[in-house]
């Protein structure tokens, strides 16, 4: 059984958003991931930061490959479009439904095996693409799925449960993202709610390739002594760059002052993203500096969370292609077929 229903009846004193719905309405089905699968606490925050942002169900698109993280989209956000493409191939078809319908707000969820192994090139090519999405990686080091050989992001000399030791250079998504143009680029920790929760809602604000690579451990494969993705070890070498509150412009701007300097990010919808920063110097608009960060923390086996590049003039696909405001989906047979007489002399021309 790949999914359990959840009864639909709701106590009736649950607080609703502005779009009329509960905390529960974004959530899915019953999870069957193993008890303790970070996956499960990144559901639980995707579902949190819907439902803070009050977004319709019916507007959200959940893309996945396949993997325990790409079972992940059944449990949450229910009422909304989804799809399970081949292992890898989600970032194309992600490609072409955000081609068609750019109305709906693109959810892709994936795994370091579906997007860093198999699906490498995909990966790739819908960073640099520009992609309008929220593309959230759930990386364990495993293919968690297939009972826990180590994936592409695994680190070199982490242990496998059984002892195996890894011997291949890790691909480092973020940094990987960061070179491919992603314009939304952040690390985080599925055990930290107050990191992930913001970090979830400023990317999907994002206009533009959002990616979030969340360090996920795997409880049935990859959660012992020796594993670089475990609670412990993350827990243990966990470098945050700032704080971040998210705030849409609808909502008055509230923020704690005091902790420390904060600045104001701009995204193109209006909103403001408050960064309160940790470093004084750190900046997010400054993606050299983002990759060094990010290689200095690793090279100290350290690992950088935060919202790490974020740049300030993000176009998206439909910018980069200057598509019709209308969505295709939407246009009639006049609009998308130009008739005979255009086609002859498109023709003519490439005689
Ligand atoms: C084309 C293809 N090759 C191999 C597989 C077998 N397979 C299924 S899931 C998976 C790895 C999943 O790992 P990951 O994406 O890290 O997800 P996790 O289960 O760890 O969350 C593999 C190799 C497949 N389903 N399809
Ligand atoms: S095998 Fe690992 S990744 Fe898959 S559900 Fe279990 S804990 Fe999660
Ligand atoms: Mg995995």
């Amino acid at each position: 059984m790949t999914f359990i229903a959840k009864p639909k009846l709701h106590h009736p004193s649950l607080v609703k958003n502005k779009a009329g719905y509960t905390r529960r309405d974004y959530e899915g089905a019953v999870s069957t991931l193993c008890a303790g699968c970070g996956h499960d606490s990144i559901s639980a925050a995707i579902i949190q930061a819907c439902y803070e942002l009050d977004i319709l169900p019916h507007q959200v698109a959940k893309l996945s490959g396949i993997g325990c993280s790409s079972k992940a989209p059944t449990y949450f956000v229910g009422a909304s479009h989804g799809f399970n493409t081949v292992h890898g191939r989600m970032p194309s078809v992600m490609t072409g439904a955000n081609l068609a319908n750019k109305d709906l707000i693109y959810m892709g969820v994936s795994g370091d095996g579906d997007s860093a192994s198999i699906g490498l090139g995909q990966f790739a090519h819908v960073m640099r693409r520009g992609v309008n999405m929220t593309y959230i990686l759930e990386n364990n080091g495993v293919y968690g799925l297939t009972k826990g050989q180590f994936s592409a992001t695994a680190d070199m000399g982490s242990k496998a449960k059984k002892g195996a030791v890894n011997t291949d250079a890790p691909v480092d998504t973020v940094s990987l993202a960061l070179l491919m143009g992603a314009t939304f680029v952040a690390r985080s920790f599925s055990g930290d709610k107050k990191q992930l929760v913001p970090l979830v809602k400023a990317a999907l604000a994002h206009q533009g390739a959002a990616f979030i690579d969340v360090i996920s451990p795997c409880v049935a494969f990859n959660n012992h002594p020796g594993s670089t993705k475990s609670y412990d070890y993350v827990r243990e070498h966990n470098e945050a760059v700032n704080r971040l509150d998210f705030f849409p412009t609808r909502e008055s701007i509230n923020i704690d002052y005091s902790a420390g300097g904060v600045i104001d990010v701009p995204q193109h919808d209006g909103s403001v993203i408050k960064l309160r920063k940790l470093h004084a110097d750190y900046d997010p608009s400054d993606k050299i500096n983002a990759q060094s960060m990010v290689a200095s923390a690793a090279a100290k086996g350290e690992v950088l969370t935060g919202l790490l590049y974020l740049a300030p003039d993000a176009e998206d696909l439909h910018a980069h292609l200057n598509t019709f405001d209308t969505p295709f989906n939407k246009l009639g047979e006049k609009d998308l077929c130009p008739g005979s007489a255009m086609l002859d002399k498109i023709n003519a021309a490439l005689r």
